[in-house]
């Protein structure tokens, strides 16, 4: 009688412990997921990220930078995660009491992402021009050499531009506003450079290699300035391409007329002449401060020491 007693004692004193550090657990996953969610909500630009991000937390994993507008994605990914995991460890033997719980705790961190994801919304056209800086990449990285399609016609690596300066923007010719604008920009800045102008390429890759054929790209970069440059290629080699950088785009479902819009990343990167990526800036950062910036890098450069 005894035997038994103590040892239904001490079964139920252990199954108390284990239920409270499951509680703990729960409560912890809960309060973590719950702040990831509502910050990733926050800052998602498209709910359409989310499919995207076990593409992006790859190309990560295998040494990209992490594309933009990812960061949010793969933060309310592993933030639900962790709210899912808490709430399963909840509902599993747990007492009717705990599953409504845990039901209220589910509603409270939908309704916490759907409140962050709207607020997020409006607040987004602030937020982009708030942080449209020029930023440099340091130390600087040496950059993949790859072969696309010039506006000739034909192949073109980057690194037949070893030599220059390299100011490479990714868009497409049918673009109806950021690609005209950035391409516009490039020639301002080109023209503010003046003399300088001379050790700098621009370079306009296209994310659009189906409608962008050489003969189309020429004309369009040509338009803007008779020494820019086309490169088009195939959609994967451009993604590939595109991420090592951190842009990327994704082409929108045609209209009726077949016409469709390819959203894309608005950033400029700059190479040196020996091909390592110095610095990059967005959409709104002041031509008067990327012609600063951009001379300065001109002015001050020296070759990096490559390691033997
Ligand atoms: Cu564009």
């Amino acid at each position: 009688m005894h035997e038994p007693t103590m040892n239904a004692l001490a079964a139920k004193e252990s199954k108390g412990k284990g239920s409270f550090g499951r509680l703990l657990l729960a409560s912890t996953l809960i309060g973590f997921g719950a702040v990831m969610v509502f910050f990733g909500a926050v800052y998602l630009q498209d709910l359409r990220l989310l499919a995207e991000a076990p593409e992006a937390l790859w190309a990560f994993i295998c040494g990209a930078p992490l594309a933009e507008g990812m960061g949010p994605a793969l933060m309310f990914i592993f933030g639900a995660l962790s709210v899912l995991i808490a709430l399963a460890l909840m509902w599993i033997g747990g007492s009717k009491e705990r599953r409504a719980y845990s039901l209220v705790m589910f509603v409270s961190v939908a309704a916490i992402a759907i409140v962050g994801y709207l607020y997020g919304q409006t607040n987004r056209e602030a937020r982009v021009s708030a942080t449209d800086n020029i930023a440099y990449v340091e130390p600087p990285r040496l950059m993949p050499d790859f072969t696309l399609t010039s506006d000739a016609g034909t192949p073109f690596r980057l690194s037949d531009l070893r030599g220059k300066f390299v100011v490479m923007f990714f868009g497409y010719t049918h673009c109806p506003d950021v690609c005209p604008l950035s391409l516009y920009e490039m020639r301002r800045v080109k023209q503010a450079l003046g003399e300088e102008a001379k050790h700098v390429q621009f370079v306009f890759v296209s994310v659009d290699g189906t409608r962008d054929t050489p003969e189309r790209l020429r004309t369009y970069v040509r338009s803007f300035d008779p020494t820019f440059i086309g490169l088009t290629g195939a959609e994967e080699v451009v993604r590939q391409i595109a991420l090592e950088y951190g842009a990327r785009f994704r082409a929108g479902p045609p209209k009726a007329d077949g016409f469709y819009i390819v959203d894309h990343s608005a950033s400029t990167y700059v190479l040196d002449p020996q091909g390592y990526w110095r610095m990059m800036w967005g959409l709104n950062a002041r031509t008067e401060d990327v012609v600063k910036a951009l001379r300065a890098l001109i002015q001050t450069y020296q070759p990096i020491a490559r390691q033997q």
